[in-house]
């Protein structure tokens, strides 16, 4: 008879992040096998989502929000967007990850264990916002290709890990280092092994920032699979596609990182405004770096119906990539008029920020709140759709919500 083969103890482990749970008798599982929990195809049960997450595709999960589903201050993994290029990676195996540190601008390539990581580097935590740059999408006409994103696709979660700064001043940098570029251990959907699904980076500057980081826990806790687990790189304020999942592999380039989705016209706009359906030159294009000032109205539920006897209280969030959001004013009239917010403070820098305000509404009847928030520059997001750009990205129109007064 054939020996069975049992499961090693790193996949074993591996399920269990997965699962959330420990698996009883875990050692007895034939090597192959994979638990009946993991063969779910439900996304609200594969990856624990809040009811109101809206699925826009499945081959690879896109998933988003709605407005009020992100109430919370701290976005809870049931709560955050997926978005995927590829396919998530299969055998995670968190004992023997790596991250590799190269280049052509690194001064000694040195491989890294996730243990070493954690040991040798101070942990910091950080609240980051990442939203993705097609945010919005679905409003653009003539329509971008990609995801129809509505305003869902942002989140604000606690993120604990180490500098990038630090890892890198371990490797050290030659003078001519500009950018960095992630890789990562996700599959083209191709199943091409050759090709990877993304492979984006930032700007040196931005790689040295405090707050950029190799995190390997999401709000307390191990980063769940979707959102790269073991090992993610977080650069807030830039457009989320920036902060590579199942991160293994960083680049030190003495060019702009020229990796998967960073050339041609992804994540890119226009550097002059174009009129809408306009053919640009790749010339003509710029990469989007901090993310333009937006904001969410996440209490009431867009549609509720309320008292005429009582006040409102609203409230949402309001972020500007890397600056800061210095004000948020609201409108019951169509724009006509604008009232302000109560703004609070972030938590620290490229946390969005949290705004409340007291409305009275004249009479019975039907009303839309809309919400305007001015960035530290002085920059206030649009009522309409901004500027067409052949990807759809950027869209920073006011966000409003439907109420009805009885
Ligand atoms: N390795 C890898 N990293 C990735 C992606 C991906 O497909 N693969 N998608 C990027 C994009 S486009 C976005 S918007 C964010 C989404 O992060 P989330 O799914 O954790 O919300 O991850 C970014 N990092
Ligand atoms: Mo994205």
């Amino acid at each position: 008879m054939e020996r069975r083969k049992f499961i090693t103890r790193s996949s074993l482990a591996t399920l269990t992040g997965i699962l959330g749970i420990d698996i009883v008798f875990g050692n007895l599982l034939p090597e192959a096998y994979i638990p009946l929990a993991i063969q779910e195809t439900d996304p609200f049960k594969l990856f624990n989502l809040d009811k109101d997450m809206l699925v826009l595709n499945d081959k690879p999960w896109n998933i988003e929000a709605q407005a009020h589903v992100l109430d919370d201050k701290v976005t809870p993994n049931s709560a955050m967007f997926i978005r995927n290029n590829g396919k998530i990676p299969e055998h995670i195996d968190f004992e023997n990850w790596t991250l590799t540190l190269e280049g052509e601008s690194v001064t000694t390539k040195k491989i890294f264990t996730l243990s070493e990581l954690k040991s040798k580097f101070k942990h910091y935590t950080y609240q980051l916002t990442l939203e993705c740059g097609g945010n919005g999408r679905s409003e653009f006409n003539p329509p971008a290709k990609g995801n129809q994103w509505t305003i869902g696709a942002v989140s604000s979660a606690k993120w604990t890990g180490i500098r990038l700064k630090d890892v890198l001043a371990e490797v050290g940098l030659k003078p001519n280092a500009v950018y960095i570029g992630y890789h990562a251990a996700d599959t083209h959907l191709s199943g091409d092994p050759s090709k990877e699904p993304i492979s984006r980076g930032v700007p040196l500057e931005k790689a040295l920032q405090e707050e950029t980081i190799l995190a390997f826990k999401m709000n307390g806790e191990d980063i769940p699979l979707t959102h790269g687990y073991p090992l993610r790189l977080i650069a807030g304020g830039y457009p989320a596609s920036a902060s590579g999942k199942w991160l293994n592999r960083i680049s030190v380039r003495n060019i702009v990182h020229d990796g998967e989705k960073m050339t041609g016209s992804s994540y890119k706009v226009p550097k002059n405004p174009v009129a809408p359906g306009t053919t640009v030159k790749e010339e003509d294009m710029r990469i989007i770096e901090s993310m333009p000032v937006k904001s969410l109205v996440t209490y009431p539920k867009s549609g509720a119906t309320l008292s005429i006897n009582k006040q409102l209280t609203i409230r949402g969030h309001a972020w500007a990539g890397e600056l800061n959001v210095s004000k948020v004013e609201y409108s019951i009239d169509f724009g006509s008029t604008w009232s302000s917010c109560a703004l609070e403070k972030e938590v620290n820098r490229f946390a969005w920020q949290h705004f409340s305000a007291q409305i009275q509404f004249p009479q019975k009847g039907y009303y839309e709140v809309w919400a305007k928030a001015t960035d530290s520059d002085g920059l206030s997001q649009p009522m309409l759709v901004p500027g067409w750009n052949p990807k759809g990205y950027l869209n920073n129109a006011c966000h409003r919500i439907a109420v009805k007064v009885v």
